[in-house]
């Protein structure tokens, strides 16, 4: 897979460990020591300490870079990717992916607003034969979300409407928080280059027969620094890819009647 121009890659070796977890992060430089620390703990304590942690920085203008390069320097767990410019979600998902060897590959938001701690949860269903595994903010099983409720109705709608359209039990569709096997990845290829890139990936994902586990899933607010979702590109965003999908499942349909058609004659 081509990287984009302007990729610089300490220790992209993440061909040993049975997981990579890919950390997308752009100006994520307050809440660093916090998620490492995390990291370093579950790491301990759940049997994962021969996992991987991909972190992708996308052109930060704050230290970010500098610091996952001091903690890479002196753990070997910890590998930095990092694009020159600010190229979005979607385009350091691809560059993750496209470094991660591992038979398992995670991704994660840098905030913690779903705990890492959970992530074993979702490689162990990997393991057990599901292809797609996400964290479920809007499962009717999770307690409810913490943040902005206009984000929060959004964000639910937004996969009500995905779900209506792909016409599946799946009820959340833009978590990060997710882990897929390998071969998975490499049959999904996903245009988006911003956050639409996530659900982008489950709909194809699910429209390429794949199977989709939930696990119910607090979404808690952010702690430490600001946002980069800018609500009115993410509107547009999803409506842009709504159409798609409208657009690939009645093509499906049109093909499954005209094979329909052929057996009939
Ligand atoms: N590589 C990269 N990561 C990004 C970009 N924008 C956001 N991220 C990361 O993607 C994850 C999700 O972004 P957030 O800003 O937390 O968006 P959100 O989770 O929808 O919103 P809040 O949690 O309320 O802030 C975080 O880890 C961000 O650092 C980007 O342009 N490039
Ligand atoms: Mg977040």
């Amino acid at each position: 897979m081509l990287l984009p121009e302007g990729t610089h890659t300490v220790r992209p070796e993440c061909a040993t460990a049975p997981v990579t977890v890919i950390v997308p992060c752009y100006n994520e430089e307050d809440g660093l020591p916090s998620l490492l620390g995390r990291l370093r703990r579950m790491r301990k304590t759940t049997g994962s300490d021969d996992w991987h942690f991909l972190f992708v920085d996308d052109g930060s203008t704050d230290d970010t870079f500098g610091r996952l390069l001091r903690a890479a320097r002196d753990e070997s767990w910890i590998e930095v990717v990092r694009h020159h410019e600010n190229l979005g979600l979607g385009a350091a998902l691809r560059t993750g992916f496209a470094h991660a060897r591992s038979p398992v590959i995670c991704t994660i938001d840098s905030d913690c607003t779903y705990p890492p701690e959970k992530l074993p949860e979702l490689a162990a269903l990997i393991n057990s034969g599901s292809e797609i595994v996400t964290a479920s903010a809007w499962h009717p099983e999770s307690a409810a979300a913490e943040g902005s409720r206009l984000r929060i109705q959004l964000s639910r709608l937004v996969s009500a409407l995905y779900k209506l359209l792909i016409g599946q039990d799946v009820y959340t569709f833009t978590c990060l928080f997710r882990a897929y096997r390998r071969e998975t990845i490499q049959r999904i290829r996903f245009r988006s280059n911003g956050f639409a890139a996530v659900a982008e990936m489950m709909l194809r994902g699910i429209l390429a027969g794949c199977r989709v586990a939930e696990v119910p899933m607090r979404l808690e607010s952010r702690r430490f620094g600001e946002s980069k979702l800018k609500v009115s590109d993410a509107v547009i965003a999803h409506v842009r890819l709504l159409v798609m999908t409208a657009l690939m499942v009645s093509a499906r349909q049109a093909r499954g009647l005209r094979r329909v058609g052929k057996l009939a004659n």
